[in-house]
């Protein structure tokens, strides 16, 4: 889990910089960016970095254009990691202040060249590129957005060379108003400043250190390390738009939804806004209205007024993948806002509708109950790194369809919105996790950042059907006192955010001296049994899987589900009898795990399992990992491993016996999943 790289250790140094760019937020912002190549302190007068927007969308009355492709690249020195600043490499294009490389964007800037400096870089990276805007947009008075999916870890976001936010923390999205910044039929330039590098106050952690020892390394060597096992990817990785609201626009919606006998019920919260005046809520004239569209596009009904619910008799309600036979239907709230003299603003928005309860035992979805069937998975694909890539969402969740699954985990940070709107139209349940992984320390720095992320997380995703729990959080130190309080706080928060679906966080202590479990609904723990402990006594595992998960439930009188478990295999290694990082034994310990969770099951509160991990994922280098984390069901490159086929034959007899699916041809003989030997 480490870069290294050489570096002089500037002084903390200090830059002001006055946003502008026409943002009508107020607000003063300082990132303060630890470790000598990444002492910038921001003082900005524009940041609204907690709250993305509505993802940009088309219709009657906005426009969306994508800046996507190749943009201009450039590190900063190692040695002078804030030359950019000092020479203000945002003020002109970056071509004109040094050799610039094309960089795509979406996409990690880590794989995509031969260059082991820009794979291994940690510190600030510099992206820009020209766009126009139509001078219609300024005719018509329309307000521009500039909006970024994401950007890891820390960014600087420059419109023709004046800083119109900043934000901290990769996999959320960035919002800028920015129509008073554009020129008008002209070029503008955006320039992004964007910095990985990860300290003790960052979510997820990291740290760097420094190597002081002269006769064992070069003056100013440091190198990077986190407690995660996945590669650190960093850049752009999500789509880039600028889009146009009406001056009085859809400044964000909110909607939960119910059931009633065989009618839905939607209730919504609009909150308008206009920017002449900055934003606020208004009464009703001007006033919002709705229509409900099927999935068809075909009228439902219509309703007036910013917050109340609508009424839909015989509503097709949002289903999980083969729980019904027209899983993740989807209706369109057309939401518009008017005044005397007409529509101002509409925006689509898509509410699934469903109710989720929980209690000590069960977690029911239309309350029924539900069985998770799922995978941890990644972002993650070879070349792009974590870059948003549609070829690999739609093949990743056709794999999820072919196994059997009905639910993966953002393991181990929110995913691309992109992502969840394939997570909500198919039906597949998530398990929304937040970046704050292997967190240790709880002080209260950390604790405030960690709110602040699983609140802007809750108001990316609270509209989504998919979204079935949030996760705060995965194996934190929750054997250190401290996070007995801590957690209590970030799960309260994260509750009165979203009142609405339960609160986790995925476990990895011993239950008999950690903290946190008191605090959550569900309890979900990753186990490895004859992996990480045990290894190479497949025979244990059922045993020891039985009375661990038994235990947690009888402590916390809570739902229980195993969040990982697996072991890593090299495709194409086989051996008999089954040998450690063979396709055999990665198959043989699911097989061991599957009878110890039917045996779990029968106890009426074991709601489910997530293997680790749907593929293999790139890692740092290591002498334990051959530069993947191996424990995939399928390849990097999305083939199936014997783990996957057994998989798939696993999920699909569940689906059967549980949700009384038929299986389809030729997912293998039923009945023989505990010999895959007879797949
Ligand atoms: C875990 C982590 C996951 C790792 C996995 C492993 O417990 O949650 O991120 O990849 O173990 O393979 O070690």
């Amino acid at each position: 889990m480490t870069a290294s790289c050489l570096n002089n250790r500037p002084a903390a140094n200090v830059q002001d910089k006055q946003c502008g760019g026409g943002n009508t937020v107020e607000m003063e912002t300082y990132i303060t960016i630890a470790i000598g190549l990444l002492t910038v302190v921001l003082g900005t007068q524009c940041a609204d970095n907690t709250w993305g927007g509505l993802y940009p969308r088309e219709s009657e009355s906005r426009e969306v254009r994508s800046l996507d492709g190749l943009w201009n690249f450039r590190l900063a020195p190692l040695e002078d990691p804030e030359k950019g600043f000092r020479e203000e490499w945002y003020a002109q294009p970056l071509r004109k202040t040094g050799a610039v490389i094309s960089m795509p964007v979406p996409s990690s800037y880590n794989d995509v060249t031969q260059d082991k400096a820009l794979r291994d870089h940690i510190g600030w990276a510099w992206y820009d590129r020209t766009f126009y805007v139509p001078t219609r947009w300024q005719e018509d008075k329309q307000r521009v957005v500039l909006r970024l999916g994401s950007a890891h870890y820390n960014s600087i976001i420059y419109l023709n060379g004046v800083a119109v936010t900043s934000h901290e923390g990769g996999h959320l999205p960035i919002m800028s108003e920015i129509t008073s910044g554009l020129v008008y039929g002209q070029e503008n330039l955006v320039t992004v400043a964007i910095n990985n590098t990860l300290t003790p106050e960052t979510i997820p952690q990291g740290s760097i250190t420094y190597h002081d020892d002269l006769t064992r390394y070069p003056p100013g060597y440091f190198t990077q390390s986190y407690n995660f096992d996945f590669t650190n990817y960093a850049g752009l990785h999500r789509p880039v738009y600028v889009y146009t609201t009406p001056r009085t626009y859809i400044e964000d919606i909110f909607v939960t939804t119910d059931i009633s006998g065989t009618d839905g019920i939607i209730s919504y919260d609009i909150i308008t806004a206009t920017t002449k005046i900055g934003p606020k809520r208004l009464n009703d004239a001007p006033g919002c209205s709705m229509k409900v569209l099927d999935k068809d596009g075909s009228h439902v009904t219509s309703a007036i007024g910013c917050q109340g619910s609508i009424m839909i008799s015989n509503a097709s309600l949002w289903w999980p993948y083969l729980m019904s036979e027209d899983p993740g239907y989807l209706y369109t709230l057309k939401v518009a806002v008017s005044d005397t003299e007409g529509i101002l603003d509409v925006y689509p928005q898509k509410v699934g509708i469903r109710t989720i309860g929980w209690n000590s035992t069960t977690l029911t979805i239309n309350n029924k109950p539900v069985y998770l069937r799922g995978c941890g998975k990644h972002e993650d694909a070879d070349i792009r790194g974590k870059g948003v890539d549609y070829p690999l969402i739609v093949k990743d969740f056709s794999l999820l369809k072919w196994l059997g699954a009905n639910s993966f985990r953002t393991s181990h940070y929110p995913y691309a919105e992109e992502i969840m709107d394939m997570a909500d139209q198919e039906g597949i349940m998530v398990v929304d996790e937040c970046p704050a992984i292997g967190l240790s320390g709880f002080g209260e720095t950390l604790m405030n950042k960690h709110i602040s992320v699983m609140e802007e997380l809750v108001h990316r995703d609270r509209n989504r059907p998919s979204v079935i729990m949030w996760s705060v959080g995965n194996e934190p130190r929750s054997d250190q006192a401290a996070a007995k309080d801590y957690f209590s706080n970030v799960v309260n928060a994260t509750k009165d955010a979203d009142g609405t679906r339960p609160v986790t966080c995925v476990l990895s202590y011993d239950k008999k001296t950690e903290f946190a479990g008191s605090s959550l609904d569900i309890i979900l723990v990753n186990r490895y049994y004859s992996w990480y402990s045990d290894t190479g006594h497949l025979e244990i595992i059922k045993l020891q899987t039985v009375t661990e998960f038994t235990e947690w439930h009888e402590l916390h009188n809570k739902p229980v589900m195993i969040s990982e478990y697996g072991a890593g295999s090299m495709p194409g290694l086989h051996t008999d009898p089954a040998f450690t990082w063979s396709e055999e034994y990665q198959a043989e310990l699911m097989l061991q795990n599957f009878e110890a969770f039917d045996e779990l099951r029968k106890k009426g509160y074991f709601i489910g399992e997530m293997i680790w991990n749907f593929a293999d994922f790139a890692t740092p280098q290591e002498y334990n990992r051959p530069g993947a984390c191996m424990k995939g069901l399928f390849t990097r490159a999305r083939q199936p491993k014997l783990a996957g086929h057994l998989m798939r034959v696993h999920y699909w007899s569940l689906a059967q016996k549980i949700d009384n699916v038929t299986v389809p041809e030729g997912v293998g003989r039923l009945g023989s999943v505990y010999n895959w030997k007879n797949l």
